[in-house]
Order: structure tokens, then sequence, then C-alpha cells
């Protein structure tokens, strides 16, 4: 298959709350398109991008997928992303290669907590975009009432480029604004419509937003206000240029509409990605560090600048082997090549690169700049690393990962299964980065963390799914840390000299707290070889691992200063593991002298419900010992924010909808760590000392 001239690629993501119908949306560009022959439903299991047994049985998108089509001899990448709170990290890791977004608004529940935040992610990333209101067909669909939603909520720069025409379940088209002309569809979901004159009843108001697109399309260019000004009107194609503009400057944000699902509006919406979003030229240039010299440099999109791609994504096939789906910025990747992943310092081999569409592979020779494909059996790589030219290294910013937010012990159902599961969470992992697996060092326990519970049960499932290992999933933990807010100065001193070669390890520390966020320092005072050189790291290794293990409930202990001052040796009896044990009973000893306490992760949260909910949602978050911040009107709602400690918050999302009948929405995010109260605490130890 050929190369994509680079100004001929558009690389799209489709971004919305859950549910708006971004993959029905995905599914209807690629039908409508050609890329695909039937037009799958997400209720049928059978869609393009949502083609994972996990989404197929949720009926919702769990992690992106990668999908291309063609339309009017352009390449358009389109990433599916999931819209559902648990997985919101996902999108965002794969928004980093992303140029431009489309954001859909369901016409019946408008701008949802979770709208905000994609749109948030999407300004992270400075990305020009559209809006697609979807879901007119539906009852109680309301377009004017959601486009008002939209500018008081994400964007004062929305404005419509086309109206509805009918609404609900007579919803049959829509009216094109640029050009003035009406898109009637037949009721069929084929996609067919004809070109028509505006219905008469829907003429006044598709002037009067005609004016207001002139306006602000001129406004944002001299040339074109100034010929508006003259002849008070501006052609269909100066509209058009200028729509292109303001968009790439973020003055203006299209609005668009339709229904996904009755594959209405559909072609509007392809002429527009290839007409008025930006092509992966029209984008910064991409940066990255030189990892030899040290020094920021960076590449153009054409083909003979050297090789740098970004991966996005990595899909674990236990059959198939390790999926890596990347996006190349500059230079070409090619079939059976080797290329250096700057990332790690290795070589990979490249064996075919594949074109995707969902969970459909086709082989092709080699992908140019701008272009996004896959290649399976990397041995290395992984999510966020930088392939490129060995020649001329570049390591390109990676995006940031998520930190976890809850953490569940997991144990095989069948003992002796542990090592089977071990393997298999590593494989997980790497395919989602969000994922994160430890060991407990305290209860030896499989601890793994992620972004929410329906997270880790997705993961759990994929255990037994993917890999056959079935899997308990204990109490939820919170990740309690320790530390300190005194100073001490203890000996800890290893002795044991009866009988043949006996162990012997002495030495002296002082311990003092550090700020919140310190972590550990380590200072050797040691002078003159009172302990030799050789045993300092022993020391300092029987304090790491005390550090990790806990002393107070088994938690890590953070955010203090150890210095190593005194001590002694034995010619004979001293070893590495003497003095290893020595600074472990040290560290202990001192931990206990110098005022310990638990530190508990407190978490930022916004909650969004209707009036009447907020007197009950804020005793419930005083109850749990939340600081409420703020309360401010959320359009039709009021969000409350506040900051809560993670342990009250383990059970909230059922408990929302307790307290609102379901109609709140809540997100989380860490904030700090805190001291955690001393009636608590005593509980929390109690409790450790238990297990
Ligand atoms: N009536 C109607 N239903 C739609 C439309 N678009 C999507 N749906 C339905 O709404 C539900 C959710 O659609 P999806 O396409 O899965 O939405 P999504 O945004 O991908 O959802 P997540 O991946 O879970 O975030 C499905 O049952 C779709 O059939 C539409 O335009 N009209
Ligand atoms: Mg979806």
């Amino acid at each position: 298959m050929k190369r994509y001239e680079v100004s001929r690629i558009r690389n799209v993501a489709l971004l919305a709350h859950g549910g708006a119908g971004k993959t029905s949306l995905a599914e209807a560009l690629l039908f409508n398109a050609g890329a695909i022959s039937r037009l799958g439903r997400v209720e049928e299991g059978n869609t393009t991008t949502d083609y994972d047994e996990d989404e197929i049985k949720r009926k919702v998108t769990i992690t992106s997928a990668l999908a291309f089509c063609e339309w009017r001899g352009y390449k358009i990448n389109l990433v599916d992303t999931p819209g559902f709170a648990n997985f919101l990290a996902d999108a965002k890791i794969c928004l980093r290669v992303m140029d431009s977004a489309a954001v859909l608004v369901s016409a019946v529940s408008g701008v949802k907590v979770h709208t905000e935040r994609v749109w948030g992610f999407a300004d992270e990333y400075n990305l020009p975009r559209l809006i697609f209101i979807n879901k007119l067909d539906r009852e109680r669909a309301d377009f004017y009432r959601v486009l008002d939603d939209v500018r008081k909520n994400l964007t004062g720069h929305a404005l419509p480029i086309q109206l509805p025409i009918g609404a609900e379940a007579s919803f049959q088209g829509v009216v094109d604004l640029v050009g003035m002309k009406a898109f009637q569809h037949q009721n069929d979901a084929s996609g067919r419509f004809i070109e028509a004159e505006i219905p008469a009843d829907l003429r006044a108001r598709a002037d009067e937003y005609r004016a207001q697109l002139v306006e602000a399309v001129a406004e944002a260019d001299d040339r074109l206000l100034e010929k508006y000004l003259e002849e008070g009107s501006l052609s269909e194609e100066e509209v058009r240029a200028g729509l292109r503009r303001a968009l790439h400057e973020g003055g203006l944000v299209p609005v668009l509409c339709g229904s996904a699902y009755k594959n209405i509006g559909i072609q509007p919406l392809l002429d527009l990605i290839v007409e008025v979003l930006p092509s992966p030229l029209e984008r910064p240039e991409v940066e990255g560090t030189n990892p030899k010299s040290a020094t920021r440099e960076r590449r153009k999109a054409n083909e003979e600048a050297p090789l740098a791609a970004m991966v996005f994504k990595t899909v674990a096939d236990p059959y198939a082997g390790k999926v890596t789906l990347f996006r190349v910025y500059s230079g070409i990747l090619s079939s059976d090549s080797t290329v250096y992943n700057a990332s790690k310092g290795a070589r990979e081999r490249i064996g075919q690169v594949l074109w995707l569409r969902g969970k459909n592979q086709s082989p092709t020779g080699s992908v140019g700049p701008g272009d996004m494909a896959a290649v399976v059996k990397l041995k290395e790589t992984a999510t966020g690393d930088t392939l490129c030219d060995e020649k001329a290294p570049i390591l390109l910013d990676p995006p940031s990962f998520p930190a976890p937010i809850i953490s569940f012990a997991v144990e095989p159902k069948a003992k002796g299964d542990e090592e089977k599961m071990s393997s298999a969470l590593n494989r997980l992992q790497e395919e989602d980065p969000t994922l994160q697996v430890s060991r407990d060092p305290q209860t030896k326990e499989v601890i793994i963390s992620g972004m929410g519970e329906v997270h880790l049960e997705v993961a759990v499932e994929r255990l037994r799914r993917k890999f056959g290992v079935e899997v308990n999933m204990k109490t939820p933990r919170v990740p309690y840390k320790e530390t300190i807010r005194g100073t001490a100065s203890v000996q800890g001193k290893y002795k044991k000299q009866t009988g043949g070669r006996g162990q012997y390890g002495d030495c002296w520390i002082k311990l003092e707290p550090l700020p919140r966020g310190g972590g550990y320092e380590f200072v050797n005072q040691i002078v003159g070889g009172i302990i030799p050189k050789q045993y300092i790291p022993a020391v300092e290794k029987g304090i790491l691992e005390a550090m990790m293990g806990g002393v107070l409930a088994g938690y890590p202990v953070i955010d203090l200063k150890v210095t190593l001052y005194d001590g002694s040796y034995h010619v004979v009896d001293s070893s590495e593991l003497a003095f290893k044990i020595a600074g472990s009973l040290a560290f202990k000893k001192g931990v206990l002298g110098s005022n310990p306490v638990l530190l508990e992760p407190i978490m930022n949260v916004e909650v969004v419900a209707p009036d009447d909910c907020m007197g009950d949602l804020i005793g419930d978050l005083n109850s749990k010992r939340g600081r409420v911040l703020g309360v401010e009107a959320r359009g039709k709602y009021q969000g409350i924010k506040a900051q809560v400690p993670l342990a009250e918050m383990l059970k909230y999302a059922s408990e929302l909808k307790s307290i609102t009948g379901d109609r709140g929405e809540y997100t989380m995010d860490f904030s700090h760590y805190e001291e955690v109260p001393a009636h608590l605490q005593e509980k929390i130890i109690a409790e450790s000392k238990k297990e």
C-alpha cells in the first residue's frame, strides 16, 4: 500500500464522556468512507473499534483503538477513546500523538463532568478541535439547549456550522451554514442524502446563525474583515478558509450535529475533517532530547528527516504476541528494518509494518511522517517509548501516566498458580500503563493498583480470559505510608560470637524528618574506617529494606534523612550480612524512637449533581473527614470541590449513586499525603498486626 503525503493525513481523536457515541461515530465514519461494508452496532458487539471481548460484553470502550479510512484522497486516522472514568487515562495517553480532536456531546444529556475532563486533556496538548452534537434522533434531544450548555461549560468559542432539520424521531438531516443548503436523509441509516433548499421554517434561523458564523470568521482574518465590512457578506470559499484559520488559532470551535446511530450528518463531518482540521505539517514540530548530547532537538515532518516515532499503545495478544502502535513524526519506518529504541537504549528488529483498523491488520511496506501504524513482537518496546534512527537518536517527551488511585490484593484461586499469575500480570501491564503491580513487603501479597474498581475488575477478567489464571480480589488497600516527626540517634548492633565463625556488625545512625515529598536521603559520615568502606553499602541496604517493609504497620517509610556517623567492626567476624542486619535493626529502632506517624493519601474530589442533592452530598463528605473547598454552579448542576482521604472514598461510586438517584458524577485525583488522625492510626496498626 502507498505512503500518504503528509499534507493528506489527518489524525483525529474522538473524545467524549461515556456513552456519547464515539464508537458508533467511528463506525459511521468508516462506513461512509467505504472502509467497512456494514455499519456495526455497539449493542450487537460488532463495531470495528470495540473489538475486545470485555468491550463487547460491557458495551463500553475500555481501551483506545486505531482505525483509518480514506476520504477524498486523504487518509484519516481515527482513535476511538474510552469515555468511562476508570479508563480515561488511556484516552489521555493516546492524545499525546494526535493532531486534532472531535469532541462529542450528547444532544440529550449535554456537557457532563467527563466532557469537561477530556476537553481539558485536549487543552493540555493544544489540540484544534470541533464539536459534534450527537444523538439528535433520540427522545428529548435538543440541539439549542445543548449548544447553550457547550458555550457555558466548554467553550465560548463554539459556533454552529450546521443546524439540525427536525428533532427526535423526525430528525432527518442538517443545514450546512457554510454552503447554505440542506442535506436531507432517508430514514434508513444508509447515509444517502439529497441536497435541497433550506426548509422554509428554518430559513430565518439559518440566516441568523450564518451571519454569526461569517462575522466570527471575518474577525479572525483582517483581509476577510475588510471584505466583509465592504460587501456585507463572504463567499462559501472564504468562509471555509477563514474557518480553517480561526479553528487552528483556537478562536473558533465549529459545532456540527447528527446521529451516529442513524448515520445522519456523517459525510459533512468527513468533509470538515479533511478540509479544516490540521495536517501534521500544521502542528508544531515535534521536540525531544538527544540522549547523547542532552540537547533539545526538533524533527521536521518529512521523509528525508531521520526517523522519530512514538509508541502510544501496546496490545497484548496471548497468541499473536505483542502489538505495538506508533505514530511516525519524521522519516520513514519500513518493514524488515532495524530501529533504535531511545527510551530503552536498545535496537529493535521491525518485521512487517501493519495498518490497523480495529483488530484487522493489513501489511504495508513502510509508513511515512505523520502516519500511524503497528508492528508485532517487539522485544523491549513499551508505550511511551521513542523509536528512532540510531545515527540520529532522539527521545521524544513521553506522555505522563497518571498515578493509580485504588489498590487490591490479589491471589490465584488455585494454589501453585502464583508464577503464572505474576507473569500474566506483567503482560497485562505492558498493554496498560495505568495498571501497577507490586508486592506487599510485609504480607508478601501481590497488590494491583489502578484507576478505579472497574478498571481492576476488568484486569482480573483479562487475566482469566487471556491468560487462563483465575484470581480472587481481596479488600481494597489504601497505600498508607509511614514517616517520622522527630529525630533520633540510635545504635544497631548485630553480634553472634559463639562457636565457629561469628557475625559482627555495628552502626550508629541519626534519623531526621524531611518535608513532605522529600523522599529519602542517605549521608555517610564515617571517617577513618571505623566501618570499613566495603560494608557501608550493606548498612544502607539494610536500612532500605527495613524502610520498604515499614516499621509501624508495614507501609513504606518516607520523607526522612538517615546519617550514618559511627560504628565498629571485627576483623574476623564482620561481614556484609552482619552490617546489613545492623543497619536494619538501627533503622527500625530509630523510627520507633523518632515519633513515627502514618500518612494517608488525600484525594482531590469533584462531585457534580443536581441542586437538591447538595445538602446530603456535603453532609456525606464531611462525615468522610472531607474538606469542602467550594460549591459552584456547573451548568444546570452544582459542583462541589473537596479534599477527602482515599480511605473514605473506596466505595464512593455506589454511595454517590444512592444519594443522588444516579444523577451525580465525580472525579478523583491524588493530591498529597497527610497524617492519619491518632484514633484511626491505632486501628490501622492493630489490623496490620493481625495480618
Ligand atoms: N439513538 C442514538 N443512539 C446512539 C447514537 N450514537 C450512539 N448511540 C447509542 O448509544 C450507546 C453508546 O454508544 P457508543 O458508541 O458505545 O458510545 P461511546 O461514546 O463510544 O461510549 P464509551 O466508549 O463507553 O465511552 C450505544 O447503545 C449506541 O448505539 C445516536 O446518534 N443515536
Ligand atoms: Mg466507545
